[in-house]
């Protein structure tokens, strides 16, 4: 029997196992939103495209899947470009799927038209016009297939709308044959016995892991076994946080330009490193050339590319994390059966020890002062007692987020590293939620970026997701600001806030819930009083305007070179 391609888009999601889409509609996709009407996949409406996209990166990332969103063609798909680009970044698995003029008119500059596989081709893993019928079961099987192996990425499909209603017979399409992308899993075993040698040789040993290690499933408990079974320490990115337990004791803390004293001290006076599905940042090395001087240096990453990128390194490994962990693991345990590992470290660990005993992230609640944002943090930690997936926005709340809230398990930290997307932490908590109605899904926000997506209240609202929004309210774009207090002469460019929106008010109307705290008395019985409403929650605290993420690394500066309250540490 033959199929509508609108049909065959349907089917063949289903054959992908997709059980949510987030979308909106429109004319150049409203012949699937037909079929869908009829199909069992469950559909968000948005408010708006951008948090479409967010929602099923927010979706991939909590939980592993491949996250689908699908809009309209011209605006509805140019609307995209930012949550495409965030995914992009942080080499998330999601679908766009976006709906296109007839075939016939592309080029004419039709009504709704954009070009979006030419606007989207620097910022997706790959993209696809599709110009007939017959090929658009094996295109979605690939489109899947690309976003989920190697290192993940989203992957856009532009549907014609002539193509949506031609008809052909549908078959969906067993094995792929994609020449030339062959992503390598496994890593090289003459490699991992040359890192392993060296590992075995460090006196002064990091581990240096990045989000890659929570992409790849099994990767963290490979990790752990690992430093712990060789007392190794580790640092994580912030796309690595949760990778590794935030309690463990050989636990560094963030590192790079907000990282913690004894992880940036560490890194920059190791004799190895071993970068597991990181890629140096600039935001964590800092100033490249006196980046890690001693350390000879392994990486492991999936993506050939990412290697030697930014910093050249010693040994290569090309392959999944988890693989080249497990591998490293028995290749190191096959060395030398009398290495005393706890023994030989016992130097390394105790200086690093020492670099604790500065705790470079100590700050003062005073009882009568406004409320600081770390304590806001420090009590939602406590009172969650760190059981839940928290998304957070971009700029100071992000950093403090980072800080302050630990995250013992891979998935459960949602934040827009790569390309730092205000407006990208409610919409992907949304996605959370949705694909976890039970757990405790936070969203840590300033008073800037929550105003970015807000609209998707309603969605939350809507679909009675009980998201738990906490508001770190300074009254400014408080990153920005810090950044012009500290480099610019407190010239406040632009950064004040004056006239944001009541944010209990607002909640209230769109129908969620609003509450507020000004006091360090009431953080607490808000946060409570939040955690036990079943419903979208709006968490307003007023907090201290001026106060600043520290330690703070300035862009460019080598990493050892930290301010703390304006003093330079080292
Ligand atoms: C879409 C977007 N526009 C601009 C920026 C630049 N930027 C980075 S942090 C920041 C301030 C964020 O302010 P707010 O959300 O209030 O958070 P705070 O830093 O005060 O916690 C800005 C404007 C950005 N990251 N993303």
């Amino acid at each position: 029997m033959k199929l509508t391609g609108a049909q065959i888009l349907i089917e063949s999601l289903l054959k992908e196992q997709v059980e949510v889409i987030f979308g909106l509609p429109g004319g150049a996709i409203i012949d699937v939103y037909d079929r869908l009407y009829d199909s069992p996949i469950r559909h968000i409406l948005v408010r708006h495209e951008q948090g479409a996209v967010h929602m099923a990166d927010g979706y991939a990332r909590a939980t592993g899947k491949v996250g689908v969103a699908m809009v309209t063609s011209g605006p509805g798909a140019t609307n995209t470009v930012t949550g495409i680009a965030t995914a992009y970044m942080d080499s998330i698995p999601i679908v766009v799927i976006s709906g296109q003029v007839p075939t016939k008119l592309i080029g004419n500059d039709a009504f709704q038209e954009a070009d979006v596989v030419g606007i989207t081709r620097p910022c997706t893993k790959h993209n696809y016009l599709v110009k007939d019928v017959k090929d658009l079961a094996r295109i979605v099987k690939e489109a899947f297939y690309i976003a989920k192996s190697g290192r993940p990425g989203p992957v856009l499909i532009d549907l014609p709308k002539d193509i949506q209603q031609a008809k052909t017979e549908f078959q969906y399409p067993g094995n792929l044959n994609l020449a030339g992308y062959k992503p390598t899993y496994y890593a090289n075993i003459k490699q991992i016995k040359k890192a392993a040698q060296l590992l075995a040789k460090a006196k002064k040993p990091v581990i240096y892991a990045g989000g890659g290690v929570i992409y790849s499933e099994g990767a963290s408990e490979e990790l752990q076994k690992l430093a712990k079974a060789y007392f190794i320490p580790v640092t994580n990115t912030l796309m690595g946080l949760g990778s590794f337990p935030g309690e463990d004791p050989l636990w560094l803390g963030m590192l790079g330009m907000h990282g913690t004293y004894r992880a940036n001290m560490a890194i920059s006076t190791c004799d190895v490193i071993l970068a597991v599905g990181a890629r140096f940042d600039d935001r964590v090395t800092g100033k490249l050339e006196e980046f890690a001087p001693e350390a000879k240096i392994i990486h492991i990453d999936i993506d050939p590319a990412s290697i030697s990128k930014n910093v050249s390194v010693d040994i290569p490994i090309v392959g999944d994390c988890y693989d080249a962990l497990k591998k490293l693991s028995k290749a190191l345990s096959q060395i030398d059966q009398d290495i005393e590992w706890q023994n030989k470290h016992q130097d390394w660990l105790e200086q690093i020890n020492a670099w604790k005993e500065r705790d470079a992230l100590a700050y003062e609640q005073s009882p009568d002062g406004p409320i600081k944002p770390q304590f806001v943090i420090e009590k939602l930690y406590e009172i969650t007692k760190g059981e839940a997936i928290v998304a957070t926005e971009v700029g100071q709340n992000q950093m403090w987020a980072a800080q302050y809230f630990k995250f013992n398990r891979p998935r459960t930290l949602l934040t827009s590293g790569g390309l730092g997307t205000m407006g990208y932490g409610f919409p992907a908590a949304i996605g959370a939620q949705v694909a976890f109605p039970d757990k405790l899904v936070l969203d840590i926000a300033g008073d800037g970026s929550i105003q970015m997506n807000i609209q998707e209240l309603a969605t939350a609202v809507g679909n009675h997701l009980p998201i738990k929004v906490a508001i770190l309210n300074n009254g400014y774009l408080g990153m920005v600001r810090q950044w012009q207090q500290l480099f610019y002469k407190r010239r406040y460019s632009q950064t004040s806030l004056e006239h944001s929106p009541d944010f209990v008010k607002l909640a209230e109307a769109y129908g969620a819930v609003g509450l507020r705290a000004t006091k360090p008395q009431e953080v607490e019985e808000v946060i409570k009083k939040a955690l036990n409403t079943n419903a979208t929650v709006f968490m307003d605290f007023i907090i201290e305007p001026e106060e600043n993420v520290y330690p703070m690394v300035p862009a460019g500066a080598p990493i050892t070179k930290m301010l703390l309250g304006g003093t330079v540490l080292v």
